[in-house]
């Protein structure tokens, strides 16, 4: 089922898509071609000839799933398919038109408000500057806000397989660009990496004024001992939101300190199917959402999970969660309520 009218008309809130997770096949080949890169297999180094060719190994779906990766060699990983798009990015010109390309996209599913995340290391180390980064962002979010009436914010993630020496310079330079940032995060390659190694600069964000969560159990399933450290203690008493999380559900307490905090958990149905069994990701979901912890709905990758964007993961829960109309508005509420946005930005929503 891809049309739904209840969900295409309600007004919505992203709270968990990646701005490197929405570079389609397209956009890097034509960032590609302007900016005269050729566009390699990060792990085989074959130069892909066209855009179809590209397309293909793209589809991390394919790359993941058991039985498929042997006939699949020339298929890239969701990180070689991910970190490969910023060797693309290069001018100023080129965030806008990422940034830009998203917010039309969310403009169409009437997403009214988005914080988006982004990867400033994984920017820096390509040579790329704050300002080209910075700037080009922020030309697309004024534009969005004024043409398309959609309204954005970032979070800066760090990615947690660099050091936290290099989150806390990311932190200092970001420091001349917070009017734009709304919160910080934690991302990538979750393995042996909690995010208490990260506690010097989350407690220094919370100070700062920042709002502060961190993606757990994401791509196989981490130690739940992840999710209660950004729960109870990240920047000094635990963040305000969790990504992901899932596995909670085999921690009856930890929920019920989630439950009693008041936290919201952003969930992203299709960056778990990819994973994990199917019937067990909804369940799952149901059970957060029975125990009356607020979810947002979100999207992580769309461009990397077969264009999957926020209509198509609200359908995809709203289908296996059985979900009713008034529980998918009670979602779009919740979200909102879990947002980080101004009171008077929170009232124009909805
Ligand atoms: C990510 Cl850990 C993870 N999963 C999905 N998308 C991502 N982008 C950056 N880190
Ligand atoms: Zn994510």
């Amino acid at each position: 089922q891809t049309s739904d009218p209840f969900i295409e008309r309600i007004p919505k809130v992203e709270l968990h898509v990646h701005i490197e997770g929405t570079l389609t096949p397209e956009l890097k080949w034509k960032f590609a071609q302007r900016n005269a890169m050729p566009l390699k297999h990060p792990r085989t180094g074959t130069v892909f000839a066209s855009l179809a060719e590209l397309q293909d190994s793209h589809d991390t779906m394919k790359a993941s799933n058991g039985d498929r990766m042997d006939n699949a060699k020339e298929t890239m990983s969701f990180f070689e398919a991910y970190y490969g798009g910023f060797l693309v990015l290069k001018t100023k010109r080129d965030y806008f038109d990422l940034a830009m390309h998203y917010f039309e996209r969310a403009a169409r599913m009437n997403v009214r408000y988005c914080e988006v995340f982004f990867d400033p290391q994984g920017h820096t180390r390509t040579g790329v500057t704050w300002e080209i980064m910075m700037g080009g962002f922020h030309e697309a979010q004024e534009k969005a806000r004024k043409d398309l009436k959609v309204e954005s914010t970032w979070i800066m993630c760090f990615l947690r397989d660099e050091s936290p020496e290099s989150a806390m310079e990311h932190y200092v330079a970001a420091l001349e660009y917070r009017h734009m940032i709304v919160g910080i995060g934690l991302d990538s390659n979750e393995d042996q990496r909690p995010p208490m190694l990260f506690e010097e600069v989350f407690a220094r964000a919370r100070s700062d004024g920042f709002r502060i969560t961190a993606h757990c159990d994401v791509g196989k399933t981490y130690p739940v001992e992840h999710i209660r450290q950004t729960v109870s203690d990240l920047g000094g008493t635990g963040a305000d939101r969790i990504d992901h999380g899932l596995n909670v559900v085999d921690d009856p307490a930890l929920m019920k300190t989630i439950s009693e905090k008041g936290l919201g958990m952003t969930i992203c149905p299709w960056s778990y199917i990819r994973h994990q069994p199917f019937d067990e990701v909804f369940e799952r979901i149901r059970t957060l959402f029975d125990a009356g912890i607020k979810i947002s709905i979100g999207s992580d990758d769309p461009a990397f999970m077969e264009d999957t964007w926020m209509h198509e993961n609200l359908l995809v829960a709203r289908k296996f969660c059985k979900l009713t109309d008034g529980e998918i508005l009670k979602l779009a509420k919740d979200a909102v309520d879990m947002s980080w946005a101004s009171d008077e930005v929170k009232r124009n929503i909805l």
